[in-house]
C-alpha cells in the first residue's frame, strides 16, 4: 500500500498537484514511523528534480514585518512570472498557538494565488529537527516547480543559524527605533546575512530609517570585511510597496555570483543530520541496562563496552 502511496504523491507533485504537495509535506513532518518510511522513499525519488530554485531565509524579530513583506514582495515576484513557496518556522508558536492563523491572514493575497504556496511548519522537539524537516519540505516545493522558496523564521538567534544551513541567501529584516539596533541583534545573525532590509520605512519611520540604513551598512562592512559578497542594506515598506526593485536586483546579483559550494555544504550537513537521526533511533532501541551493574563494579571496562556496542550497531546493519 505504501508503495503506491509514494508513487501517487510523486506523480502528483510532478504534475503540480497541490494536494499531493501538501500530503508529501505532511508525511515528511509526521512522527509516525510508518509515515517516516514512506517520506524517506518519497524524498529519495524527488531528489533528482530538486536544486533549481532560489532558497532564501527571511528573519527578524517578532513583528518586524516578515509575513507582510513576503505577502507584498511575493506578489511582486509573481507579477514578474515567478512561482513562490513560503515555509514559516515558528519555534514559539507552540506557546502562543496563534501564529499559523496569523500568517494565513497576513498573506491573504498570496494564499489565494495559484503561483504561491504557504505552509507553516510544525514544532519539532528541537530546532535541529525543525531544520531537517523544513529542508525536506523545501525539496518537495522545489520538485513541484517553485523557483523561489522562502523560509520565514522568527529572530530568536538559534533558529537563524540552523536555517542558514538550509538556504542559499539569508535576508535580515530590521526595524529602526524598536530595539533592533546593533547591540540588540546578535552579531552571528548579521554575519550570516547577505542582505539587510530596514523595514517599515514609511510614515514616522521614514526619516530615521535612512540614518539606520547608513549605520547598519557601516557596521556590516566592518563585520563582514573578509567576505567576498558585499552585503547591502536597503530600505523597504510593505505599506507603500517601496524598495522591491532594489531588493530584486540585489537578489539577482547575489545569485549571479552564487558559489555552488554552499549547496555541497548544505548536502553534507543534511546527510550528517540524517545519520545522527538514524544512530539515535538505533541507540534508543538498544538495551544497555543489564550491563550497567557490571560497568559500575568495574567488571566491564567502559571504553571497551562503548567500542563493542558501537561495532555491534554498525555491523548489525550490514
Ligand atoms: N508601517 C508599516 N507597518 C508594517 C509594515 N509591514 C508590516 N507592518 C505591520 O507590522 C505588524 C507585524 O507584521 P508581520 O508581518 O506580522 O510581522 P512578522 O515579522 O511576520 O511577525 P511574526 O511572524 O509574529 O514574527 C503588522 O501589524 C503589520 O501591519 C510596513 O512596511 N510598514
Ligand atoms: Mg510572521
Amino acid at each position: 500500500m505504501s508503495k503506491s502511496l509514494v508513487t501517487d504523491i510523486f506523480e502528483g507533485i510532478k504534475k503540480q498537484d497541490r494536494t499531493c504537495l501538501a500530503q508529501g509535506i505532511s508525511l515528511v513532518e509526521s512522527k509516525n514511523p510508518e509515515h517516516k518510511k514512506v517520506a524517506s522513499e518519497l524524498i529519495s525519488l524527488i531528489i533528482p528534480l530538486t536544486g533549481k530554485s532560489k532558497r532564501i531565509g527571511i528573519s527578524g524579530t517578532p513583528g518586524v514585518g516578515k509575513s507582510t513583506f513576503l505577502e507584498n514582495y511575493g506578489m511582486y515576484l509573481i507579477r514578474k512570472g515567478h512561482k513562490i513557496a513560503v515555509l514559516a518556522i515558528d519555534p514559539t508558536s507552540q506557546k502562543t498557538g496563534g501564529s499559523i492563523l496569523g500568517d494565513k491572514t497576513r498573506m491573504s493575497e498570496l494564499s489565494a494565488s495559484d503561483n504561491a504556496f504557504i505552509r507553516p511548519s510544525p514544532n519539532g522537539p528541537t530546532l535541529g529537527g525543525i531544520a531537517a524537516k523544513t529542508r525536506e519540505a523545501m525539496l518537495l516545493c522545489e520538485a513541484y516547480g517553485f523557483d523561489y522558496v522562502f523560509i520565514e523564521t522568527v529572530g530568536v538567534g538559534q533558529s537563524e543559524i540552523s536555517v542558514s544551513h538550509l538556504v542559499d541567501m539569508f535576508i535580515l529584516l530590521m526595524q529602526p527605533g524598536s530595539g533592533d539596533e546593533l547591540q540588540g541583534i546578535k552579531r552571528g545573525i548579521l554575519e550570516v546575512s547577505h542582505l539587510v532590509i530596514v523595514n517599515k520605512s514609511d510614515g514616522d519611520f521614514e526619516k530615521i530609517s535612512e540614518m539606520a540604513r547608513h549605520d547598519y551598512q557601516r557596521s556590516i562592512e566592518i563585520l563582514q570585511a573578509q567576505s567576498e559578497w558585499k552585503t547591502q542594506v536597503l530600505r523597504a515598506s510593505s505599506l507603500n510597496k517601496t524598495g522591491f526593485d532594489e531588493i530584486y536586483k540585489c537578489t539577482e546579483d547575489y545569485f549571479l555570483t552564487f558559489d555552488s559550494a554552499i549547496r555541497d555544504e548544505q548536502l553534507s550537513f543534511w546527510v550528517r543530520e540524517l545519520l545522527i537521526e538514524k544512530f539515535q533511533t538505533d541507540l534508543t532501541s538498544l538495551n544497555i541496562e543489564q550491563s550497567l551493574t557490571d560497568i559500575s563494579k568495574g567488571k566491564i571496562n567502559l571504553i571497551s563496552f562503548i567500542e563493542e556496542t558501537y561495532k555491534k550497531i554498525t555491523h548489525d546493519k550490514n
